[in-house]
């Protein structure tokens, strides 16, 4: 049973708004907190400001029981949890300035005795140094150390977010294991897989080692990919065979890693312990570089066709998003492609393909060689194909890209025509 009957939620993004209405629908009351005036008009009415599947069901639900309300101050509450974003800086390092102000923001509220959770994915550190910000804009708390702290990352797939916030397991950091079994108790009211309870630090690193456990493996699909291509192999074939073997699970290589966290955190362990990340900084190394190899097959089929034809190709690029099914094109590599293509032909017609939306992004928008287009049609009027995204929609495509040049970079018309014609 929790002790907990009011929560702030600071940061109503992808993260927040979703625990916030999840708790709101277990019974606490829940107020919002966010610096767009945007976001909280809309969760006040109700609604949510991006695309999560069942959300709005939940916002609607809580905010017409009167138990979610939103507002870009921080009100008094019993626990505060922090869902703000942490990017990083120029040099990779952690951008913690968001976590900071969050804790200004709540400071004058507290009385003693809160709990505050920091739910951002995080380096090492961050929930001790979110306690010092608080700490010093509160002396007359500092001495008695009266504020309990904990760290509870977030773990869900964005896209199944409202399904996964009940089922997967969580960890919780705590400061004091007071602070620790009141977060386990607050979470149990929603979460029904194992809520496991440890330090702060070692909550921190193990998001982040989740996170680079996939991004490691990603680069070695991808880097098998490069090492196939030298070596006249369909890799595809190859991972599928050698993942016949019971300890063998090789994951699928693709354009390179999009999002915003797994392309992300890797990085906050690198800037922690340098000398001792060496996998961990090539393996995002090799993601990285993984866009401009693909810019380079698609210049060795441009030179084939130029040769051929005597005029510049026109090239398809099938797909924006950072993976198949969904809208978000937050860090795409697909979009990195499409819009560096753009610039290394300048001559040429780009047909972007992306059915998930209306309209071309900003950094297409400008482009006087760049137009968005139907897949079936960019397919039978281009020269080269380009697929970056294994979106559903194009399955059916690999028999209309017969004959013309292909860089299949998700493999999705392996059995139609081959990888790479
Ligand atoms: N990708 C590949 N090959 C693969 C799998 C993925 O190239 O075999 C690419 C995808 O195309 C995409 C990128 O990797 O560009 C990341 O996609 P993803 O589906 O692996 O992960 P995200 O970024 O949507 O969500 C991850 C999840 N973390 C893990 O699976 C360890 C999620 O559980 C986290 O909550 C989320 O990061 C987060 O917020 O940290």
């Amino acid at each position: 049973m929790t002790d907990i009957s009011s929560v702030a939620v600071i940061g109503l993004g992808y993260i927040g708004l979703p625990t916030a209405a999840i708790l709101a629908e277990n019974g606490i009351r829940v107020h919002g907190v966010d610096v767009s005036q945007r976001t909280v008009d809309a969760v006040n009415a109700g609604e949510v400001p991006f695309v999560e599947p069942d959300l709005h069901g939940f916002v609607a639900r809580a905010v017409s029981k009167g138990l979610l309300s939103a507002s870009t101050e921080t009100p008094a509450a019993d626990a505060y949890i922090v869902a703000v974003p942490t990017p990083f800086h120029a040099d990779k390092s952690a951008d913690l300035s968001y976590i900071e102000a969050a804790g200004r923001g709540l400071a004058p509220q507290l009385r003693g005795g809160e709990l505050i959770i920091l739910e951002s994915t995080s380096p090492p550190g961050a929930t001790e140094h979110l306690a010092d910000v608080v700490y010093a804009e509160r002396p007359d708390l500092a001495e008695a150390r009266s504020l309990q702290f904990a760290h509870c990352p977030e773990r869900v797939l964005p896209g199944k977010v409202m399904t996964e916030l009940v089922t997967n397991d969580r960890i919780v950091g705590g400061s004091t294991p007071e602070a620790a079994e009141r977060t386990r108790a607050l979470y149990a009211t929603f979460c029904q897989g194992q809520i496991l309870l440890t330090d702060t630090r070692t909550a921190e690193l193990a998001k982040l080692v989740e996170n680079s456990f996939r991004d490691v493996n990603i680069a070695f699909a991808n880097e098998l990919s490069m090492i196939c291509q030298e070596l006249d192999i369909d890799v595809w074939e190859l991972i599928e065979l050698a993942n016949h073997h019971p300890r063998v699970n090789i994951l699928q290589p693709g354009p390179g890693v999009g999002g915003h966290c797994i392309a992300v955190d890797p990085w906050f362990i690198v800037d922690a312990a340098p000398a001792q990340s060496r996998l961990i900084r090539s393996a995002r190394e090799i993601n990285d570089s993984k866009p401009g190899w693909v810019i380079d097959q698609v210049k060795a089929r441009a030179f084939d066709v130029q040769q051929a034809t005597g005029r510049a190709p026109v090239i398809a690029a099938l797909g924006l998003a950072f993976k198949p099914n969904i809208d978000d094109l937050r860090e795409s590599p697909a979009l990195g492609i499409t819009a560096r293509l753009a610039e290394e032909f300048p001559a040429s017609t780009i047909l972007a393909v992306e059915p998930h939306v209306d309209e071309l992004p900003a950094v297409l928008a400008g482009r006087e060689n760049v137009r968005l287009c139907p897949p079936a049609e960019a397919v039978e009027a281009a020269d080269i194909v380009v697929l970056l995204v294994d979106h559903t929609a194009f399955s059916g495509l690999g028999e209309r890209a017969r004959g013309k040049a292909v860089v299949d970079t998700r493999g999705q018309w392996r059995t139609e025509p081959a990888l790479v014609s």
